[in-house]
């Protein structure tokens, strides 16, 4: 007994001496001996595109490979629609909300799919509930809706995960959650949020001269082309 209890005195010392060597070093490696937390808040200020006259700012604070908090305030959008919205990235993207210049077909509008050189493909869909993988990116009914044109939405602990088509060497294009999540904390992710009205006849429909979206023939182009981008930084 007595030598186990000489034994924990030991431990606890040398604890003791271990922490005030990792006060000493500074923040280079916890006392676990596992790389520190990277964490990091996240402005964007989201401007207009396809003339949606809609703005508004958003905060992410991310930890590691996580959102742990995002708020997106917007306003001037399509009233008391739903709004797509995302978080873009793409290795091989510029990582920044496309101009006119992207508009390939030259119809006046730039859609969705027009501006993946500028952000990249969607890595994260930032709806109200449930999964917030890409696999979510158009379920409409599960994204805010405005209320006179204004939308105030937060959620909490958001976890990157693997996406393929991001522009990555190798198989797919895959990109890991970790490399993903790296790049977002480096101001490379691009906010959009979609949903404009062209014709401001207070609907998304078919029947404008938009007719049906490029990315899915169940959704009108209205509902999906991108009405607000900004860089996350
Ligand atoms: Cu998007």
């Amino acid at each position: 007994m007595k030598r186990n209890s000489k034994l924990v005195l030991g431990g606890a010392a040398a604890a003791a001496v271990l922490t005030v060597v990792t006060l000493g070093a500074g923040p280079v490696l916890a006392q676990n001996g596992k790389a520190p937390d990277k964490s990091v808040t996240l402005h964007a200020v989201l401007t207009e595109l396809n003339g949606s006259g809609a703005s508004g700012t958003a905060t992410a604070v991310v930890k590691n490979q996580k959102i742990e908090h995002i708020e997106v305030h917007a306003e001037g959008l399509t009233p008391d629609a739903p709004h797509a919205q995302h978080i873009h990235y793409g290795n091989d993207a510029l990582n920044e909300c496309p101009t006119l210049a992207l508009d390939t077909n030259r119809d006046g509008r730039l859609n969705t799919v027009e501006g993946i050189p500028a952000y990249g493909p969607v890595v994260v869909s930032l709806n109200t509930t449930g999964d917030t993988t890409p696999a979510s990116f158009l379920d409409v009914a599960r994204f805010p809706v405005s209320h006179d044109g204004i939308f105030d939405y937060s959620r909490n602990n958001i976890e990157f995960t693997d996406v393929a088509g991001t522009g990555y060497p190798g198989a797919g294009g895959l990109g890991t959650a970790k490399q993903i999540a790296d790049a977002i904390r480096d101001g490379e992710g691009v906010l959009v949020i979609h949903g404009l009205d062209y014709d401001g006849n207070g609907t998304y429909n078919f029947s404008d001269p938009e007719g049906g979206s490029e990315l899915t023939p169940s959704l009108p182009a209205e509902a999906t082309d991108p009405a607000v981008c900004g860089v996350l930084r």
